[in-house]
């Protein structure tokens, strides 16, 4: 079927998207349509000294206002972190309480300490200006660092130095001994900025209390609606899982934003049986910046040696983490397992030691966005490994060739299994694509108009597919992350996928049905893709990690096997021959090698009909299946990135990224195409415009487009994205996910594009023109004192 797996079939999806006829949650309008606005602290840190919501009450059109110490008495619960992790001496993490709605303290700018219910959004916004919160400030502290440090404000009572937890992999004293005695050791500080997710569509929420059925419906901008409704209902008690229904209609984009259960989905359900009104919730973009888990956050110092043929023989990382000021639903294996374990990259390095304190701070709370804790390793491994190959005088590409894993399975001392991969493949291949031969005369023709060109390479390796539930649990996940699924072959012949894993974007509606029209040879048209409602599909994990395609698309699979084989038996008792004889193809399902079939709708209509099915079939024609690897994937390539720099004004021009990916099988390669540019895009945005800045005060002074700079079309080149694949042997389609490489993979090219351009290697992100620009004058400056 020309629509199946490797076809450039155009997103199903997108009719709906470009008319403007998307449903998301704010489009939905409940009867008794109430609208809720947060009354938010302006603080960062303060003690509640009281709140007074009685002139709020009285204005008109209000019907409910509602405080913390209110939502602590109806028993409402804290909200969770729900990775635990172990600190290295032994050690639970230290979790703060957080309330959906504050008690005695705020901890930063957004904290919300009341709900306002009325009849407009305007008339809530009004009225939560009514309310009166006296505060007593407290003393603020916002980066990691300071944090640490003796006598730093102090956050929680629980948690002694606003340490979390003070985590470890691998093993220190091999790696400080394999360091000492290295050839040639680099050693760096690395910063990875703060960044905030930015999806087009805000988050939102519409919560009903049905008295008369005592059952409850959320709508909500989620990544994971089935995840939210076990939370909501397992631990936070807002309504019991069997009363309650989670919808997560179209939602634009979340880039890991939209799978954790915020405090304003709490308050709105708790809200709406408190005032019989359905509550409605949609962030403005300020809100946005204020209250959307933030990414990354990280500083590091990394440390790497090599013996004397430039073989690695040690790494070793200390990284303080900005978890912001509370742990939000994942944000304790951001920076541990989804970070720390990728640390090896794509080198056999026998030595790894690295060790995380993560820290609480007055700052909007961090959890994953786009790569999760991969961006974050492959910037330091990425970064070190161009350094050293300058520090040492090598070609950057042949210190990372020789240090290659090209033997699978590979045991990293970080955990992490490598399955698959040809890293020298990719490698070749972005070369070939980026031109390095001609890079010195390129370069010379820019130094002829005056300008400095550089070249910065970035080969990434990445585990997603987050799933294998053993793994996952027994490092402290509190869920196992299989996924399920339900194939319903209709009396017609037309299909229903009923899936777990959740579209914000990605184009599941396309691809999850060009994988059935492949095994059915049936048109995508007669495939419907259902995702994101509570009490249509069974259960499910959601999407995040990239692992809709290796492990959402892996139970259809296992789903379509058992339809297949029931297909088969009642063809083969209809058309009288055996069962291994039986083909599917053209729409039909023949006898090989007759003309004798029955036309694929005459199975659905048999296996429902019922009267024409082999002896003690049971009728009907679906199934189910739940699907749980044993593995991660591992997409991993090679990114060359090339930039022109303006010595007199610092500014920058990427002049050409290329990209050669290895992600297994690719079912679509226009979606996965789409994906790479998105992701390189953002990772684009985070190496030169995109930052979070706060003041010392705790005020973010970076929460609107005026001075959060989002990368623009004129900001970024044309991509020259390529595959050079390899079979991941890990799920039946052999798929890796590519739903974060480009965000991971792109910002560590940059940088180096930029460091080999203007000679100076102290440069962090973002690579603005005045910070490039300073580090240009650094280097004058030396050469002016040598
Ligand atoms: N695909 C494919 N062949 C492959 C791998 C994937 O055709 N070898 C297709 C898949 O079928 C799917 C898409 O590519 O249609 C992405 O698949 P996958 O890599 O499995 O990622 P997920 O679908 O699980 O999406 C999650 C991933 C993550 S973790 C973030 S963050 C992210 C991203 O996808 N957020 C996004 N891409 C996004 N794209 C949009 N538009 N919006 C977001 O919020």
């Amino acid at each position: 079927m020309s629509e199946g797996i490797g076809a450039r079939v155009l997103r199903k999806e997108d009719k709906r998207f470009i008319t403007g006829k998307g449903r998301y949650t704010d489009d939905i309008i409940e009867a008794n349509q109430a609208y809720a606005a947060f009354v938010r602290s302006p603080h960062a840190h303060a003690r509640i000294v009281s709140l007074d919501t009685s002139a709020a009450l009285a204005m008109e059109g209000v019907e409910t206002v509602l405080t913390g110490p209110e939502l602590v008495a109806d028993g409402i619960g804290n909200i969770i972190c729900g990775w635990g992790i172990t600190s290295k001496d032994g050690t639970p993490m230290n979790m703060g309480a957080w309330s959906a709605l504050a008690t005695e303290k705020v901890r930063y700018v957004g904290d919300a300490v009341a709900i306002v219910v009325a009849d407009s959004k305007s008339q809530a916004k009004l009225a939560a200006e009514a309310v009166v919160v006296t505060y007593e400030e407290l003393p603020v502290v916002v980066g990691s660092v300071e944090a640490l440090a003796p006598g730093a404000p102090q956050l929680h009572d629980n948690a002694p130095g606003n340490l979390i937890f003070d985590w470890e992999i691998g093993d220190l004293a091999p790696t400080d001994a394999a360091l000492a005695s290295a050839a040639h050791v680099t050693e760096m500080e690395i910063t990875n900025n703060r960044l905030a997710p930015n999806p087009m569509e805000p988050r939102s929420a519409i919560a009903t209390f049905n008295e008369a059925e005592d059952h409850y419906t959320l709508y909500t901008t989620s990544q994971n609606p089935h995840v939210a409704r076990l939370v909501l209902s397992a631990f936070y008690n807002v309504a019991p899982e069997h009363k309650l229904r989670v919808i997560a209609p179209d939602v634009g984009g979340g880039f890991g934003s939209k799978i954790y259960i915020y405090p304003e989905e709490i308050a709105c359900l708790w809200a709406s049986m408190k005032s019989g009104c359905s509550v409605k919730w949609t962030s403005d973009r300020t809100e946005a910046f204020l209250t959307d888990a933030h990414g990354r956050d990280h500083v590091s110092t990394a440390k790497i040696g090599f013996d004397s043929d430039g073989k690695i023989v040690g790494l070793k990382v200390n990284t303080k983490a900005n978890l912001g000021a509370y742990m939000s639903l994942f944000s304790s294996a951001v920076p541990t397992y989804l970070y720390a374990t990728l640390l090896s990259g794509q080198y056999d390095i026998a030595n790894i030691y690295c060790d995380v304190q993560a820290v609480y701070t007055n700052t909007v709370p961090v959890d994953a966005y786009r790569g999760a804790g991969r961006p974050e390793a492959c910037y330091v491994v990425e970064r070190i490994m161009e350094t050293a190959a300058r520090e040492m005088g090598m070609d950057p590409a042949e210190l990372r060739s020789k240090n290659f894993v090209r033997s699978f399975p590979h045991q990293t001392p970080v955990i992490m299994a490598y399955d698959s991969g040809d890293f020298d493949a990719n490698l070749k291949q972005a070369q070939e694509a980026a031109d390095v031969a001609g890079f010195a005369a390129r370069k010379a023709e820019a130094a002829s108009r005056g300008k400095l060109r550089g070249m910065g390479y970035s080969n990434y390796i990445e585990a997603c597919g987050i799933a294998p539930s053993a793994a996952v649990g027994s490092l402290g996940a509190g869920v196992g992350l299989w996924e399920s699924a339900e194939v319903r072959v209709n009396p017609v012949g037309t299909i229903e996928i009923l899936t777990g894993s959740h579209s914000h974007g990605q184009g599941h509606e396309t691809t999850f049905a060009q994988i059935v029209s492949e095994r059915f040879d049936l048109p995508t048209e007669n495939i419907q893709i259902v995702h994101g409602d509570t009490d249509k599909v069974q259960f499910g994990m959601g999407t995040y990690g990239s692992r809709s395609g290796a492990v959402g698309m892996s139970a259809i699979v296992k789903a379509m096997d058992k339809v297949e084989a029931k297909v088969k038996k009642i063809a083969a008792h209809v058309l009288e021959a055996g069962e291994d004889d039986i083909v599917i193809e053209g729409g039909a399902v023949k006898v090989a090698g007759t003309d004798k079939q029955m036309l694929w709708h005459e199975v659905g209509l048999a296996a429902y009909t019922a009267h024409n099915i082999p002896e003690g079939m049971e009728p009907g024609l679906k199934e189910s299946a739940f699907y749980d690897p044993t593995n991660f994937t591992f997409p991993a390539g090679c990114y060359i990135c090339e930039v022109e720099v303006d010595p007199e004004t610092g500014v920058t021009e990427v002049v050409q990224f290329v990209a050669s990916d290895d992600f297994g099988t690719i079912i679509n390669p226009m979606i996965v195409e789409g994906q790479v540019h998105g992701g390189i895009a953002q990772g684009i945005g985070q190496a030169m415009l995109e930052n979070v800045v706060y003041d010392a005060a705790g005020q973010q002074l970076s929460a609107s487009y005026m001075d959060y700079a989002m990368p623009r079309a004129d900001d970024l080149p044309n991509y020259s994205v390529h595959h050079a694949s390899t079979t991941c042997p890990g799920n039946p389609l052999g798929m890796k996910g590519c739903g974060e490489a480009g965000a991971i993979g792109s910002p560590p090219a940059v940088i180096n594009a930029i460091t080999d351009a203007i000679g100076n290697n102290n440069l962090s992100m973002p690579a603005t023109p005045s910070a490039v620009w300073a580090a240009l004058q650094d280097v004058s400056q030396k050469l002016a004192a040598e």
